[in-house]
Parts: structure tokens; C-alpha cells; sequence
């Protein structure tokens, strides 16, 4: 645990410098927790040179990581999980709040701001073959603290 303590205190996002990299991801940043909270997002922009789709997220804070949309169902608007997320030839594709967005669920610790969280994408290319970018993603505040009753 102090070791996971200490690889989150890092808080730099590190581009992975291939230089065969087809993909870039810039402004990434997960939204803060409290404790007992499960679930988080992580936001931001990919671009795919070439083109592709990433097909699979993965991080050691979370026991789940799906890539979500924000569909109507009726009259609400609600989140569900996509199996994978187009990524058009030097398109920046935005995940934001009320968008696209990385849902990291089963939230192993609480998400503090100023630490920072590894996340692993998977992007395939046109040609099938499959780039691993790994990340230290920077955790924001959640916001202003919620009233307590
Ligand atoms: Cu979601």
C-alpha cells in the first residue's frame, strides 16, 4: 500500500515518447472522491493520427474501466458503456463531463487531488495492430465539498 501511496503522489502526466506512436492524448485529468465513493470519471482529448478506435482501458485504481456515452432513454439522459470508441484520422475525439468518458468503477482508494492515477489505453489502428499508452493522469477536485446533514 505504501508503494501505491507513493506512485500516486506523482503528479505528472507522462506521454510515452514511441516513436511510432499513432496516438496522442492531451488534458487528461480524473475527477476527485470521497471516501467510500465507488465510481469516477477521467476525461480527455485523443487523437489518432491514422485513425482507429480504442478498444480497452485499464487501471490499477479501478477493479472496472469502461469507456462510456450519454444517450437519451426517453426523457433522461443516462450513461452506458461502449464496447469501443472511434477514433477519426487526426480528429481530437473529446471525453468531457456530459459526454464520452472513462467510467473507473470499483474504486480501490480514494482519488485525492494533486495525486495522480495510471491509466492504461488500448488503442487498434486501421491495421489492426494495437498501441498501449500508459498514463499518470492527474486527479482534480471534486468540486465544493458537499453539505453535511
Ligand atoms: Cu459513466
Amino acid at each position: 500500500m505504501k508503494n501505491f501511496r507513493t506512485a500516486l503522489s506523482t503528479a505528472l502526466l507522462i506521454t510515452t515518447p514511441i516513436a511510432w506512436s499513432q496516438t496522442t492524448v492531451t488534458d487528461a485529468w480524473v475527477r476527485g472522491t470521497v471516501a467510500q465513493q465507488k465510481a469516477s470519471g477521467a476525461f480527455m482529448q485523443i487523437t489518432s493520427k491514422q485513425g482507429g478506435k480504442l478498444v480497452e482501458i485499464r487501471s490499477p485504481v479501478a477493479g472496472v474501466a469502461e469507456v462510456h456515452e450519454m444517450a437519451m432513454d426517453g426523457n433522461t439522459m443516462r450513461m452506458r458503456a461502449v464496447p469501443s470508441l472511434e477514433l477519426p484520422a487526426g480528429q481530437a475525439v473529446q471525453l468531457a463531463p456530459g459526454g464520452y468518458h472513462v467510467m473507473l468503477m470499483d474504486l480501490k482508494a480514494t482519488l485525492k487531488a494533486g495525486d495522480s492515477v495510471p491509466l492504461t489505453l488500448v488503442v487498434e489502428g486501421k491495421d489492426g495492430k494495437r498501441e498501449t499508452l500508459e498514463l499518470r493522469v492527474p486527479v482534480r477536485p471534486l468540486g465544493a465539498p458537499e453539505p453535511k446533514n
